[in-house]
């Protein structure tokens, strides 16, 4: 079923319910407000022509209305294709040619970028803007649009939502997810973190990631359950809303910088229950200092755009640092060796899983599909892992060759190529280092052409409207030649144990 149906009844029923308390615009809209807005956005969307199936693409800052608009996508059946606000014109070019949106809503101060697209594309898509203070074309004359929306029926497999993520090919994908994916994932979420309707979430991540808006908004409307909805992770602002929240969902960055703050007490958390992390590892030391600070042990849960959650730590029972604690009910995981052996207790191999949170392939890309399934179904996610005696899992390494910083994604080949295209670069190697807040940081290896000059802020000049800025090196190393093995592969774990800490 369409997955707004199943959000749709507790809206109804908590129509004066707070769903969304805004502190830095001492504001509060209820799940009623939700209903109507989106609706009468669903119909906006139905008089520009939208069909179930088509994509709308969406460049906004995060504000309720943002939320009403995925909300009204998913009431028409159309298909919800967030887009981070970092990315740059070249990378919304690429997503609007291969995605083929016939809406696309992005800032007033997007409009050249997206006029241009259109005209370099060709694709003949419907501009709208919105603001994060509830302004812009799409809101314009909205009151003039119906109260109600019968919801466009969408079976399990219909795709609710394209993402897009890189890849070591360094061309981007975009992950098909369903309506039953994302309602088997939300479901089973709330039911493991022991979700009720008087639970209070402090959000302050993103809205265009699986984590900040399928993670966190979809079980939140699930349960007819308030967010205090933060336009960013602020650690002051943080600060002073905690008391006011009873989970907390992030990155380790936002444990490392609450860490930071000598203000951030256990007394602070008393309303607290679960503090949840995910996206990228959470060290072992973050865990014990929060725990002595706090009395909290994190929750450490494993996820990917094509999967959604994967495995949690429980609610109840051992929260094992340095593991992503158990499989989620329904979720297979396996651990495999590169002969596509099973592997046993504590053997490290390429993890493997298979469950109805497991997306529906890339958008028209059949072969990277075929390729990332094996052939009883399961999805290699790239991660390399091992399954200890309790069952629970715990993520060593990556077998693709990926940079996580602050929970952003950086596929180094991405940055390679764009820096390869300067005319005083002969190739380069991009490569993680250890960051203190980020966790990784992105560090390039350069051999520049004979002769040739180049320097850092030539480099980071060139990238600028090229890549989002968090994918912009800021370490640069020349070499006169990279360090290969005798296939000729660069060997980018030499340049991580010279460079990377
Ligand atoms: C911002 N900058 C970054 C990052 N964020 N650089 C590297 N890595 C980052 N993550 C850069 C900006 O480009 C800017 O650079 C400078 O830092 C300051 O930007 P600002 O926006 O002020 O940074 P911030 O507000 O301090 O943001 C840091 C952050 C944020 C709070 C950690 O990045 C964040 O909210 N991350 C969460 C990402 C997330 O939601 N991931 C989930 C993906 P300059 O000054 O040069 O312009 S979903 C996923 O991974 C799966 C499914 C899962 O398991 O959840
Ligand atoms: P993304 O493609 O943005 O969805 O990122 C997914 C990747 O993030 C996974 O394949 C893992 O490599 C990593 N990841 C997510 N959660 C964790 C975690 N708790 N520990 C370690 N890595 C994680």
């Amino acid at each position: 079923m369409n997955l707004f149906e199943s959000f749709h009844d507790g809206f109804q029923s908590s129509r004066s319910k707070v769903a969304l308390s805004v502190p830095e615009q001492d504001r509060q809209v209820s799940f009623g407000e939700l209903d109507l807005l989106s609706a009468r956005i669903a119909n906006k969307l139905n008089g520009l022509g939208v069909k179930p199936g088509e994509r709308v693409a969406v460049q906004v800052d995060k504000s309720p209305e943002a939320l009403a608009l995925y909300l009204a996508v998913l009431r028409a059946g159309a298909v919800y294709l967030p887009l981070n606000t970092a990315y740059m014109p070249d990378e919304l070019s690429y997503f609007v040619t291969n995605a083929e949106p016939k809406v696309v809503v992005s800032k007033k101060s997007q409009v050249d970028v997206f006029t241009k697209i259109r005209g370099d594309s060709g694709v003949d898509f419907e501009f709208m803007t919105l603001e994060s203070n509830a302004s812009g074309t799409l809101l314009d004359d909205i009151s003039s649009f119906g109260e109600a929306f019968e919801t466009i029926s969408r079976s399990d497999d219909d795709i609710a939502a394209i993402l897009y993520t890189s890849g070591t090919t360094g061309r981007p994908k975009g992950a098909m997810i369903s309506h039953g994916n994302l309602l088997s994932n939300a479901k089973v979420l709330s039911r493991q973190w022991g979700w009720k309707s008087d639970d209070v979430l402090l959000h302050a991540l993103p809205i265009f990631h699986v984590h900040g808006l399928f993670v966190a908004c979809n079980i939140s409307f699930l349960n007819t359950s308030e967010m205090i909805y933060l336009s960013k992770f602020d650690a002051q602002m943080v600060l002073a809303e905690l008391a006011n929240a009873t989970v907390l969902m992030g990155v380790p960055t936002f444990y490392t910088r609450l860490l930071n703050e000598p203000d951030f007490s256990g007394e602070l958390c008393r309303n607290m229950r679960l503090f949840i992390s995910g996206s990228a590892p959470l060290l072992e030391e973050t865990f014990e200092e929060f725990k002595e600070r706090t009395g909290h042990s994190i929750l450490e849960r494993y996820g990917m755009t094509e999967t959604g959650m994967n495995a949690s730590n429980p609610l109840d029972g051992d929260r094992v640092p340095g593991t992503v604690g158990l499989p989620l009910p329904g979720t297979e995981i396996r651990i495999v060796s590169d002969q596509g052996v099973n592997l046993g207790v504590e053997e490290v191999g390429s993890l493997q899983v298979r469950g109805p949170n497991v997306f529906k392939g890339y958008w028209r890309m059949p072969e990277k599909t075929e390729a990332d399934f094996t052939v009883d179904g399961f999805f290699i996610t790239g991660d390399l892992g091992k399954i200890d005696e309790n069952g629970y899992v715990s993520i060593v390494g990556r077998e693709k060759d990926l940079i996580i910083s602050g929970g952003y994604n950086i596929y180094p080949k991405e940055v390679e190529l764009v820096i390869n295209e300067m005319p005083a670069v002969n190739e380069t190697a991009v490569f993680g280092y250890k960051h203190a807040d980020f966790g990784e940081g992105v560090a390039v290896a350069v051999v520049k052409e004979n002769g040739a000059e180049i320097t850092d802020s030539n480099i980071i000049e060139y990238c600028r409207d090229k890549l989002a800025a968090y994918k912009i090196p800021r370490v640069f190393i020349y070499m006169d030649e990279l360090p290969r093995n005798t296939m000729g592969k660069v060997q980018k774990n030499i340049l991580r144990d010279k460079y990377g800490s």
